[in-house]
């Protein structure tokens, strides 16, 4: 099973085994309330008819075409909404499975436009400490998550190096939105091009806003910083906006929520509303006209996946587009984002809690870890929601809050109901 504790899951099984909206139902009858969308993805609520169609109806019609030398019109259809809501020029879009693929495929699309520009000696990546992106043997070594590395960390690739991430509970404990303090800390990029040369650097890859590690929100001016910086030095910004992309923030990526542009977007998750497997990489179009005007005649990027622009996530893709414009969601998450923030920060007393944060529609609850036990504590929390009808996720000492864009203010509360009796029941 995917990161998941197989020996005492197979002891006790948690099974979900329908959903609709803002609930699953339980293998044993429960409703729970979805306060994570799935894994940061559904941001549409579960079930939602128009997409169950869509997917229905395209897999009556075309169920697959190939996409290597041959191409079917919604995957151009689906690129030119993408294309829609990025910000910029971030114009060109290439189709994965999965966030991993997505990373994976912008790095490789950084290293062909420095081939492609006649600067090959660009090949460094820069991660940051504490990111995640994915478990490819690319996004796995610019990813700064220990415990992730460990285990592969023979044959992680090289000319990788990692930022500072930005939480200090010294500085920037119980921020609402943004910290105030850390801006200081993309000055590290400096440091790292003195010592290898701008000119040795492909790009920088950061999550606006990571999530995977327990909800790190940028400081005021970060992310202007990095961007600055890799500007001065013709280095590639990319966003991994897995988990910011589509509304998560209130705005349709996390670019236009910070009002920082960067030059690539990964994204995933929320790109179909998870009812089908897809991930994209958006790309500024100078990106693609130096990579494909530089080739000889024939293939100009030798990367692609089966399954790249698959006819079932492109319908699926649509028909989520369709859905977020009709419903106005993301304009719906900054309209409760402030209801939001008011609620889990009724957190902040609670027992064990050491920080509350919030952004968009997201917040966490980081616990006092128990001595010698990491983890185990808010694991406990997690059990206890879920018991009482409220799902929420667990990244080690911080719970992470991320319902779906259609959550309701009574639904709200009961989340932070649930999360305040199991902060009170846990040891
Ligand atoms: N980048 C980022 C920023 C992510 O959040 C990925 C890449 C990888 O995407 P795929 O589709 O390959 O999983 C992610 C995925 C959690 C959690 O609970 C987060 C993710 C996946 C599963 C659980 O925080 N993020
Ligand atoms: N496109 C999609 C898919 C949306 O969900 C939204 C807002 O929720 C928008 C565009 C922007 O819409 P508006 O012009 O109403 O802000």
């Amino acid at each position: 099973m995917p990161f998941t504790a197989n020996r005492a899951f197979k002891q006790a099984p948690r099974l979900l085994v329908s959903a609709k909206d803002m609930h699953y139902v339980a293998a044993d009858g429960r409703r729970v309330l979805d306060g994570t969308a799935g894994l940061w993805c559904v941001n549409a609520g579960h079930g939602r008819d128009s997409i169950v169609r869509a997917i229905a109806e395209q897999a009556a019609t075309l169920d697959y075409a190939p996409g290597f030398q041959m191409g079917h019109p919604l995957a151009f259809e689906l690129a030119g909404r993408v294309a829609g809501l990025t910000p910029d020029d971030l114009d060109r879009v290439f189709f994965t499975n999965s966030g991993s693929e997505a990373v994976d495929s912008a790095l490789k699309i950084a290293l062909a436009y420095w081939k492609a520009r006649g600067e090959p000696e660009r090949v460094r990546f820069v991660g940051r400490q504490r990111g995640y992106h994915g478990v490819g043997f690319g996004g796995t070594s610019v990813g700064g998550i220990d415990a992730n590395r460990r285990q592969f960390a023979g044959q992680l690739l090289p000319n990788v190096d990692h930022l500072p991430h930005t939480h200090d509970l010294a500085h920037n404990a119980f921020s609402r939105g943004q910290p105030a303090w850390g801006a200081h800390l993309a000055d590290a990029l400096e440091t790292l091009i003195a010592e290898h040369g701008a000119h040795t650097i492909a790009a920088v890859i950061v999550e606006p806003m990571a999530g995977s590690t327990g909800v790190l929100i940028p400081p005021v001016g970060y992310l202007e910083r990095l961007r600055d910086l890799c500007s001065q030095h013709g280095i590639l910004l990319i966003f991994d906006e897995v988990i910011t992309g589509f509304g998560r923030l209130g705005a349709p990526f996390g670019a236009q929520c910070f009002g920082v542009t960067p030059d690539m977007i990964a994204m995933a998750k929320g790109i179909t509303n998870a009812a089908v497997p897809m991930g994209a990489v958006a790309a500024r179009t100078h990106l693609y006209d130096t990579i494909v005007d530089a080739a000889a005649a024939g293939i100009e990027l030798f990367h692609g996946y089966t399954y790249s622009g698959h006819p079932l996530a492109c319908a699926a893709g649509l028909a989520t587009l369709d859905l977020y414009a009709r419903e106005g969601l993301f304009a719906r998450a900054a309209e409760l984002a402030p209801y939001w923030a008011d609620a889990v920060h009724r957190l902040d007393d609670a027992p064990h809690v050491i920080d509350v944060r919030n952004i968009g529609l997201v917040g966490a609850v980081e616990l006092q870890p128990r001595q010698g036990t990491p983890g185990a504590r808010a694991f406990d929390v997690f059990l206890d929601c879920l018991e009482h009808g409220v799902l929420v996720r667990v990244a080690g000492d911080t719970i992470a809050l991320s319902p779906p864009l259609i959550v309701s203010t009574d639904q709200i509360d009961e989340i932070v109901a649930a999360m305040a009796h199991a902060l009170a029941r846990v040891s």
